[in-house]
């Protein structure tokens, strides 16, 4: 057990389609702790940023599309495992195998659009925050 912290980030098909409070309910409920929450238009530049491991991949180009297509979440959520337990909350990245229960396997249908993003190590998180919260 560490404490920790990650980034997770609710992306703009689930704020356009009225999931926030739901999801922000299920975050509560773990007893993890939100220490920043905002709602943000992210730059292009924060977008490839995050998603720097992607590019060149076929799916890049539509994904920066997307994410900056409208507003989204930002949060830092931090406790015991906080990386680990939020990426289980969150299930499969595509929401078709996600299982039921989990946030994605709830809210969301493709995986393209597919709710919500959650650093997958305290490393990614480390650097993610620094780019949607500098100092
Ligand atoms: P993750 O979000 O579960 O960490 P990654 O593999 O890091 O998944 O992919 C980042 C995001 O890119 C995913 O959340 C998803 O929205 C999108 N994505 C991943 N693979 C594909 C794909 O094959 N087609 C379309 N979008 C994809
Ligand atoms: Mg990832």
């Amino acid at each position: 057990m560490a404490y920790e912290q990650t980034y997770l980030m609710i992306k703009p098909d689930a704020v356009a389609g009225g999931k926030m409070g739901r999801i922000v309910s299920r975050l509560e409920d773990t007893g993890l702790k939100i220490e920043r929450m905002e709602l943000a238009q992210l730059t292009f530049e924060q977008a490839a940023a995050n998603y720097a491991e992607h590019e060149g991949k076929p799916f890049y180009d539509s994904l920066i599309a997307y994410i900056v297509s409208g507003p989204v979440v930002k949060m830092v959520v931090a406790g015991e495992d906080a990386v680990a337990v939020c990426r289980k909350l969150l299930g499969a990245t595509n929401p078709a195998e996600a299982a039921p229960g989990t946030i994605r396997g709830d809210f969301g249908l493709t995986l393209d659009a597919n709710v919500m993003h959650g650093s997958d190590s305290p490393e990614s998180a480390a650097r993610e925050i620094g780019i949607f919260f500098p100092a």
